[in-house]
Formats: C-alpha cells, sequence, structure tokens
C-alpha cells in the first residue's frame, strides 16, 4: 500500500471519531434528563448515606460478673467471645450466644490485691494468639506493684496459670493512679498504660519525668528480647529516657484505645479535680508527646513550678467538668462494627460516676462531642469484640451491655 493511502484512511478515522464526540457532547448538553437520573440527583449519595439521629440504647448482654474491670476480645474476626475481667483476678467468657462459662479463663486471684483502683485491670491478646496462644495481663500483685505478665492458653482452651512469666514489675508510691490499660498497636507493640503513681498532683512530679515509667504509656517489643525488647523508634530509645516510654504527662490513663480502622490512639484521661480528658494521637505519630499533667489538668494550668511554655504539651480534643455529678472519664471506642451503621466512625467514652455515655466526632477540623445516653450504671469499662461491636460494663450491677442503635 501507498503511503497516500495510509494517511487518507487516517484522516477518515479521525473525522469519524471527531463526529461522534459531537453527538456525544451534543446529547449530554440537550438531551432530557431521564426520569431514572431525576430519581439518582435527588437521593442521597451513595458515600453519604442519610441515617435518623441514633437513639443509643444498651441492651443486656450477660449478668453476674463481680466488680468488672476490663472487656476484650480474641483478634480472629471468627472469634466473638468476650473476655470479662473481675477485679479480684478472674477472667470469665461470656460466649457467642450469650452463655456464660462456669469455670473461669484465668483466676490468680491468690497473686491480686485487689481493691479501690488495685486488682486485675487490664488484658489483651497477641495479635498471633492463635499460633502462640499468649495473653497479658496487667494486675496489682500482693506488695502492691504493678504486675504485667504473660500466661499461655493450654490445650483445654484457658489459660494455664503456671505459665505466668513476668514482663514488668513497677512498685507503687500509692494505692490509686494504677492505670491498667493493655492493648496491642497497629504495629504490632504492646501499649501499657500506667498513671502517675497516686496520691494527689502528682507530689513527685512523676508523669513529667522521663526517667520514671509511672504517668505514661508504654510501648514494648514482646516478640525479641528476654522478657521483652524498646520499641524500635521510641522516643528515648537511644537515651534521655527510659526506652519504655512511648508518651509522657498523663495522671491515670486508665483506658486508651486504638481506632481498630485508622490507627489513630484515643487517651483518656481521668482528671484531679475539675476536668477530665481525652487526648488524640495520630496514627503517624512517632510518640514522645507530653499531654501536660501535672502542668496542666485539661487546658487549665494546674502547677506550672518547673514546667516549660505551655506549647510543649499537646492539648487534649475534648474536655469536661465535674458539673452533673461527674467525676471520672472512663474512655472507650471509635464504634467500627457493622450492626449500627450511623454509629461509625464515632468516638465512644463515659463518665464512672454519673452514668452519662458521649459520642465524638470530628467535624470541620474540630472534635465535637454530645450526650449519647444518661445511664445510671457504673462505667468501668468499654470494650470490643473481634468485629467492632461495642459493649461497656457496670461495675456496681456485674453486667455487660451492647452498646446499640434503635433509631436505624
Ligand atoms: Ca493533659
Amino acid at each position: 500500500m501507498s503511503k497516500m493511502r495510509f494517511r487518507w484512511l487516517w484522516v477518515i478515522i479521525a473525522l469519524e471519531v471527531l463526529a461522534i464526540a459531537g453527538l456525544l457532547i451534543w446529547a449530554l448538553a440537550f438531551r432530557e434528563p431521564s426520569q431514572q437520573s431525576k430519581e439518582q440527583a435527588n437521593a442521597p449519595s451513595q458515600n453519604e448515606p442519610a441515617f435518623n439521629a441514633p437513639q443509643v440504647e444498651l441492651s443486656q448482654i450477660a449478668t453476674g460478673f463481680t466488680r468488672p474491670t476490663a472487656i476484650a476480645s480474641m483478634p480472629m474476626a471468627s472469634d466473638k467471645r468476650l473476655f470479662v475481667v473481675e477485679q479480684a483476678g478472674t477472667i470469665r467468657i461470656i460466649n457467642e450466644d450469650k452463655s456464660v462459662d462456669s469455670t473461669p479463663f484465668l483466676d490468680i486471684r491468690s497473686k491480686v490485691l485487689s481493691g479501690g483502683e488495685m486488682g486485675l485491670l487490664g488484658l489483651a491478646f497477641h495479635p498471633k494468639v492463635a499460633e502462640n496462644n499468649f495473653f497479658y495481663v496487667n494486675y496489682t500483685d500482693r506488695s502492691s506493684n504493678t504486675v504485667v505478665a504473660r500466661y499461655t492458653i493450654g490445650s483445654d482452651g484457658r489459660a494455664d496459670r503456671n505459665s505466668e512469666k513476668v514482663l514488668l514489675k513497677i512498685p507503687q508510691p500509692y494505692t490509686n493512679h494504677n492505670g491498667g490499660q493493655l492493648a496491642f498497636g497497629p504495629d504490632g507493640y504492646l501499649y501499657i498504660g500506667l498513671g502517675d503513681g497516686g496520691s494527689a498532683g502528682d507530689p513527685n512530679n512523676r508523669a513529667q519525668n522521663k526517667n520514671d515509667l509511672l504517668g505514661k504509656i508504654l510501648r514494648i517489643n514482646v516478640d525479641e528480647g528476654d522478657p521483652y525488647s524498646i520499641a524500635a523508634g521510641n522516643p528515648f530509645a537511644s537515651g534521655g529516657g527510659r526506652g519504655e516510654i512511648w508518651v509522657m504527662g498523663l495522671r491515670n490513663p486508665w483506658r486508651f484505645s486504638f481506632d481498630r480502622q485508622t490507627g489513630d490512639l484515643f487517651i483518656a484521661d481521668v482528671g484531679q479535680g475539675e476536668i477530665e480528658e481525652v487526648n488524640f494521637q495520630a496514627s503517624t505519630s512517632r510518640g514522645g508527646e507530653n499531654y501536660g499533667w501535672r502542668c496542666f489538668e485539661g487546658t487549665r494550668a494546674y502547677n506550672t513550678d518547673g514546667c516549660e511554655s505551655e506549647n510543649a504539651y499537646v492539648k487534649p480534643i475534648l474536655e469536661y467538668d465535674h458539673s452533673d455529678d461527674r467525676c471520672s472519664i472512663t474512655g472507650g471506642y471509635v464504634y467500627r462494627g457493622s450492626q449500627y451503621p450511623a454509629l461509625i466512625g464515632r468516638y465512644f467514652y463515659g463518665d464512672y460516676c454519673n452514668g452519662q455515655i458521649f459520642y465524638a466526632q470530628q467535624a470541620g477540623g474540630n472534635w465535637e462531642s454530645a450526650l449519647a445516653i444518661a445511664t445510671t450504671i457504673k462505667i468501668s469499662t468499654f470494650g470490643e469484640n473481634s468485629v467492632g461491636e461495642l459493649f461497656v460494663a457496670d461495675y456496681d450491677g456485674g453486667t455487660i451491655y451492647q452498646i446499640t442503635d434503635t433509631a436505624n
């Protein structure tokens, strides 16, 4: 074929393409919208489903527990059991059908000093528990130390009570502010919440002391070292303070949690006498944040003796005062379940004393919080099951409830 015929072929193809494009533009610009597309225009977009305002209610799951302090679950989505920690030193299982096993999963009452803010306070399963059978507890021992220990699940599916391996034993100068939360982060490291040691006003200024583990959240690697190693990249991993420290300046971070979707960290810090607060750490953080206590209680100066300028401290995203008989914040979780779509993305937390449960959302860069439900329970802890449904414990009534939304 000659070059000339090739050129003509290309010209014809180009003209046809132009004609088709022109027809399409005309059709899109001048056609009457069809009935279907009119309906689509009026309907809410699929990315922003319209829900009724949530009607948050508590639905009883199981009762008969004695002073529940924590609720934990397995990392495997297929295992929807709840593990309820009782302060005196037992862990009991609620099965998916809501039945409660009569035999405890763990019983270490003989090791635990319980009462006030002491006792068995925290539980976290290893992310690979299905392979290694490891889980971790935080308790007050008979000499008032905080102990973080590993246990192994035996062949009968219950904890082997003789398998204890102590990771940390931290003397507590006073009986209160023991922290207690344990959680594995998205990085696979174990995070450990420790209060400032107690009394009032942090008399030994421990939360601001980089060489003291109290008043901090620690981050350790339980998969290397004996009994653990410092997590790579910790702020003082190569000096300047204790290598275990992840963040500091906390009074009593009784409950903290990771958003299971984003990896963001929410730290609820119990206040001294006036202000309860929630601190936020984005998943991109490299640690080292100083959340201010005892220089600041919430956003208010508390005792600035020896403190740096105000901008050295990270302010909370949320705070509330002690009106309406509020007294002590119990941090919860960002809802990431599937049963209640109108609750997705909301951070739940509550007050131990007056039973109010709040939920918070980020709106236009600010955090906005609202009352979700006013209850009469003593909110000691929230918990998630393995697929992100939320639960809450009544410390006095010994009951575990699921958080539900009856409006959607
Ligand atoms: Ca603070």
